[in-house]
């Protein structure tokens, strides 16, 4: 049985089909690494429930699992699917991505559920494969936030990026300033869930993260869309900052304008500004970053930085050339939105997300430049192309359009080395933000990422000239993948754009 497209996304560096099936039956051993092990049988059990065992020998039809950093680059593996199954992984999470690419190709036939044999060899493009979840905007409660790693690590997206923190809510417990919790974290964007996460529910969501390979990257956003903070504490906020744009957007909007020490519900940005001249602002920024960090076991913390227009450039600079001092003093690399490029004095090797359009601006462009000048790298989130809170077409009933719009095909065809004129060893990775303005549900979540995460997932993971890479192929294989995303759960948005089966 041959099959006529590989159900594979991201699409591996070689994939050679070959004649020949192996039937999946429950006297199929795995065995080796005990935790992939373990993995790999409940994750067959539930796909197609036939439970196999992890003890037994190695006789015909065994899985075997294991770690040899001989096979392939950091993160990479091989597979091969014959009369046996073998996963090799250059490391842990190598041996995961095999899993992965193991579970996606298996099939059900009229012969009952099996593989074609086939032989992987795969490895990352980019070591930084991020998606971010707003979590300000809609609360998400633990469980769901599981489970969006769980999504995004079977696509081999290996960073979640959590904004905990914006205009409308403020989502952890900081113990030093526990007001945050108790009065700022009561609201969210159009009286939406609301809440907040315990620092065990936070640990939670690290070790989740860290049994997926998913390190995450918490955000608190400064010194604008800081709002929330002021329900807590007014002290630490100016009045908000009321432009005709704003009274603008409001009234488009049929919402209220923001009052300083009030919950706000509406979804205007830019009037926020944490008081900049105030040495108690940066004793509140110095504890909620150390206690951040304490919980946080990866390297990076994210400062914010995008739309601070409630705030002057020159207070801007200031506070950014501190709180990103502040950030590696503490260990950690900085992370700010490419707005802080702006700042001449911004710490050395602070990264930059780069949020502008797929034809930059000239100043966003200096602004990445300086960014990397001063030995920083950079994570690409084009708008334009993988904010996936855009909406598909006019009339998708999610999402917004200040971006324009974004179909899968946008979201695919586009080369993150040439998008900005920088080195290429200067590009970190890229990441696929979800901001939560328009979202209520999970299910909403799904509808605005799948299938258009899968298109970031290979624009991330698969090198350009990866056999069968481009948008022909990739719709004819994301299509494939139908099957095992409603096994799972996922309640993707089955645009025309894709033949599904
Ligand atoms: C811009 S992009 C924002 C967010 C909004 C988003 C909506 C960026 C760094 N900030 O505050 O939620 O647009 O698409």
């Amino acid at each position: 049985m041959v099959l006529p497209v590989l159900p594979l996304v991201p699409m591996p560096r070689t994939a050679d089909l070959q004649a020949g099936w192996l039937p999946l039956t429950d006297v199929v051993r795995v065995l080796g690494d005990t935790t992939a092990a373990a993995g790999l049988i409940t994750a067959i059990e539930h796909r197609c429930g036939i439970r196999l065992q992890a003890d037994g020998d190695a006789a015909t039809g065994g899985i075997t699992l294991r770690v040899d950093p001989r096979v392939a680059d950091a993160e990479g593996y091989t597979l091969q699917i014959a009369e046996s199954i073998e996963v090799v992984g250059a490391d842990a999470a190598g041996l995961y991505y095999g899993i992965q690419t193991l579970l996606q190709l298996l099939r059900e036939t009229d012969a009952g559920w099996g593989w074609s044999h086939v032989e992987v060899a795969d490895a990352p493009r980019f070591a930084y494969r991020g998606v971010m979840l707003d979590v300000a905007r809609h609360f998400f409660p633990v469980a769901e936030v599981k489970a969006v790693i769980d999504r995004i690590a079977a696509l081999k997206f290996n960073h979640l990026h959590l904004h905990l923190t914006d205009d409308q809510g403020w989502r952890l417990h900081i113990d030093a300033w526990p007001l945050l919790s108790e009065k700022a974290s009561t609201s969210s964007a159009n009286g939406d869930s609301a809440g907040f996460y315990s620092k065990d529910d936070f640990r939670e969501i690290v070790a989740h993260a860290a049994s997926r390979h998913v390190t995450l990257v918490p955000e608190i956003d400064l010194p604008g869309h800081t709002h929330a903070v002021g329900v807590a504490y007014p002290e630490l906020v100016e009045e908000p900052v009321i432009t005709d744009q704003l009274r603008a957007d409001a009234a488009q909007l049929g919402q209220e304008l923001p009052i300083m020490g009030e919950p706000y519900i509406g979804t205007s940005v830019g009037y926020s500004s944490l008081r900049i001249g105030e040495e108690r602002t940066y004793e509140f920024v110095r504890d909620v970053l150390t206690e951040l960090s304490e919980l946080t076991p990866g390297p990076y913390l994210h400062i914010g930085g995008d739309e601070s227009r409630g705030t002057t450039a020159e207070d801007f600079a200031f506070f950014v050339e501190r709180v990103s001092e502040m950030v590696m003093a503490l260990g950690k690399i900085p992370v700010a939105w490419h707005e802080a490029g702006a700042v001449e004095k911004i710490a050395p090797g602070t990264y930059g997300q780069y949020w502008g359009m797929l034809d930059p601006t000239d100043a966003h462009a200096a602004e990445v430049a300086h960014i990397v000048e001063q030995g920083g790298r950079l994570i690409l989130s084009p708008a334009d192309a993988i904010y996936l809170d855009i909406k598909y077409d006019e009339d998708f009933p999610l999402g917004l359009t200040w971006a324009g719009t974004v179909d899968v095909r946008r979201a695919y065809e586009w080369e993150p080395t040439s998008l900005l004129d920088l080195p290429a060893d200067a590009i970190a990775g890229i990441e696929a933000p979800l901001w939560t303005e328009t979202v209520h549900t999970l299910e909403d979540a799904d509808q605005l990422l799948y299938p258009r995460i899968a298109a970031v997932a290979e624009l991330a993971w698969s090198a350009p000239d990866a056999t069968g890479r481009g948008w022909g192929s990739f719709r004819a294989r994301v299509g494939q993948l139908a099957p095992l995303w409603r096994a799972d759960g996922i309640r993707f948005h089955p645009t025309a754009e894709i033949d599904w089966r």
